[in-house]
């Protein structure tokens, strides 16, 4: 599906009447999140754009490969911007701290793949059957004639190869096979990519993967399955939350499992959860309900107070969206 025409040349119009743009993305970055950023970063310097990225939380150590990902920062350095562009979003609340900074931008465009909540900005290029904000990004980037350089390349395959599993989750589509194709042909970097985002785990990943799968539980004739990750895990193997990436898919590598959630306590007294699933099965509805939010097969959702608590409530409601698929 390309970009709606008038979308496009809304985006170009707005992007050429402006001389400083915002760039912006979620908490809690992914790759999707920095490598679209930073493409859109890298497509405004070529067109002689000032422009500046800005994310709650510092990257990731898995992305810190990606073409000047050095320059993304917490605070701006201008007091106000003429454009926002926000990527990889579909809530004002998920720019955490950096939010007060595009609420004061003369206008905001927003790029996103995520059913939205409260459909901020004043463009919004939005499809939510993209598997990746970077597919969107590609897209545009293609029907405007946008020189892609390897940076941009490598940025934008980040965003895909993250968002579909390295092309193994069901939202892999023929045509982010196709747009990651003409990226590699850009001179995008899908190996740096690979090792980067999936095989740089530090040990105290590992060692944390080692209590999760210990500490496994199967209900529903062994299709639900969840583990938690306590403070003190945390705490012992000086580890952090970003050290978790990816488990929740290992629960849900197992044969049998259909819906996979894993419950982490990487501050104190608050618990975050992340859920996947295959199929028909909708884990974001779930994950709404205890106002979070995502995908269809990929969601997430925090409480406050005690993990088991947060444990009981969401696997009520795992168990109870198994029984009525
Ligand atoms: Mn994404």
């Amino acid at each position: 599906m390309s970009v709606v025409q008038n979308l496009a040349s809304d985006f170009v119009s707005a992007v050429r009447s402006a001389s400083t743009v915002l760039i912006g993305t979620h908490l809690n970055p992914d790759g999707d999140a920095l490598g679209s950023a930073r493409a859109v970063s890298h497509y405004l310097d070529g067109i002689g754009v000032a422009n500046e990225v800005l994310c709650h939380h510092m990257p990731p150590r898995n992305l810190r490969f990606l073409p000047g990902v050095s320059r993304i920062r917490q605070t701006p350095k201008e007091e106000k911007y003429d454009l926002g562009i926000v990527v990889d979003l579909d809530s004002l609340e998920r720019l955490g701290s950096t939010e007060p900074f595009f609420a004061s931008c003369e206008r905001t465009i927003f790029i996103d793949h995520h059913v939205p909540h409260d459909a901020p900005g004043d463009i919004r290029i939005v499809d939510t059957a993209a598997p990746a904000t970077a597919v969107i990004l590609a897209r545009l980037f293609i029907e405007l004639g946008v020189e892609i350089t390897p940076e941009i390349a490598t940025c934008l395959i980040a965003g895909i190869v993250t968002d579909t599993g390295s092309f193994r989750f069901r939202n892999t589509t023929p045509e982010s096979l196709s747009l990651a194709a003409r990226l590699l042909e850009q001179g995008g970097d899908i190996t740096q990519v690979s090792e980067q985002v999936f095989q740089s785990k530090p040990i105290s990943s590992a060692r944390l993967l080692g209590f999760a799968l210990e500490r496994m539980n199967l209900a529903c004739d062994d299709q639900l399955c969840w583990s938690v990750l306590l403070h003190e895990d945390f705490e012992q193997n000086h580890a952090v939350d970003e050290d978790t990436e990816g488990f929740v898919n290992e629960l849900l590598s197992i044969e049998t499992v259909q819906i996979s959630a894993l419950f982490r306590e990487p501050k104190r007294g608050k618990v975050r959860c992340s859920i996947r699933s295959r199929g028909d099965y909708d884990v974001s509805a779930v994950a709404r309900i205890f106002g979070g939010g995502g995908h269809k097969n990929a969601a997430g959702c925090t409480f406050d107070g005690p993990v088991n608590e947060a444990v009981d409530r969401l696997v009520a409601e795992l168990k109870l969206c198994l029984e009525s698929s």
